[in-house]
């Protein structure tokens, strides 16, 4: 790795010096090149075409740790390409609104269970396009650590979980399980689900994602049961055992049409998808506005190796998100200078 930046910086030092032998009136006729642009004055269309804009590409910083050492990654690939970039702390679901309303240009990383219910509309009135899509396969879903199977036969069958709901209670859920939720700026629909499929749950959404896996560690730390939303590639398959829990599969348009599934009333009555997207998406004028950075933008490409590095290096390792971006920039030099050029 070192080697190669050495190269870089090796290949980089002989173009400068080529460049300076040119002006240093050795008068080698390497300068034919000039005959070659001035023959082709039609082409001046072009590189002003192709040219980026110098206005910074609005990128958001959301509330989980892969996509905040992600973006900081994006945004580092776009300035080695020339471009600058801004950061804007956003909320994940309304970032799509601001996407049509030309207040943010990219988010890098779209979970299908979590936006795709604000992202696919988007696509379709057509002011968001869904420029590229990961190989990385997602699932976000309500989850428990392994030790909870002792106590509650059946699992990770959601009926299963539900005849073992008053294991999950807490002072505040009357006697109901709980289910604890991320932000509410993720997924939606808990509640109807809870409602839809006639559990005995309550739904309470913790604070940040670091109240979540806080709850985890105390409650694993005493045995107790506890069921919240976890979601995979992240850095918690590295520390805890654990399995989702098996809802009714989800099927398209579960989550709009109540008519559809087990509740003919209630949307959601179903689980997330198991192998759910993770795209790219951008605001409409971008390919315009900057066609150099849109042409690497539809090779970016994370797995789920990525995702899972890049929460690990924060939430496992204590780095900070700006430095787990270097590493893992550092890490993968081939693959994202090879987007980028
Ligand atoms: C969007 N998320 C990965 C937190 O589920």
């Amino acid at each position: 790795m070192l080697k190669r930046l050495m190269l870089i910086l090796a290949v980089l030092g002989l173009v400068a010096s080529a460049c300076g032998s040119d002006d240093g009136g050795d008068s080698t006729p390497t300068t034919t090149a000039a005959p070659a642009t001035t023959a082709a004055p039609a082409t001046t269309a072009a590189p002003a075409a192709s040219e980026d804009s110098s206005d910074p590409i609005k990128l958001p910083i959301h509330n989980w740790s892969s996509q905040i050492a992600g973006v900081y990654a994006v945004g580092a690939m776009f300035e080695a390409m020339g471009n600058s970039v801004e950061y804007i702390s956003a909320d994940s679901t309304l970032v799509y609104t601001s996407m049509c309303e030309g207040d943010m240009d990219l988010v890098h990383e779209v979970w299908q269970g979590a936006f795709g219910p604000a992202f696919e509309p988007r696509v379709e009135e057509g002011c968001v396009i869904d420029a590229a899509t990961h190989d990385a396969k997602t699932r976000e879903e309500w989850w428990y650590p392994s030790y909870v199977e002792d106590v509650c036969p059946g699992l990770p069958d959601w009926e299963a979980l539900n005849d073992c709901a008053e294991l999950f209670a807490t002072p505040d859920s009357g006697g109901k399980g709980r289910f604890l939720g991320g932000p509410v700026d993720w997924l939606k629909g808990d509640q109807e689900r809870v409602d839809g499929l006639g559990m005995d749950f309550i739904v309470e959404n913790a604070g940040t994602a670091g109240a979540l896996w806080a709850a985890l560690e105390a409650a694993e730390a005493n045995g107790d049961p506890i069921v919240l939303f976890n979601w995979t590639p992240n850095f918690i398959e590295a520390m805890y055992d654990g399995k989702f829990i098996e809802f009714p599969e989800y099927f398209d348009g579960c989550k709009e049409d109540a008519s559809l599934g087990l509740n003919p009333e209630t949307t959601h009555d179903c689980g997330n998808p198991k192998d759910g997207y993770l795209k790219l998406g951008v605001n409409v004028e971008f390919p315009n506005k900057w066609p150099n950075a849109y042409a690497a933008v539809e090779k970016m490409n994370f797995t789920n190796l990525d995702i899972a590095q890049l929460a690990m290096y924060v939430d496992i390792d204590g780095m900070e998100a700006e430095d787990a971006a270097a590493k893992w920039l550092a890490e993968n030099e081939d693959r994202w200078m090879s987007w980028t050029s």
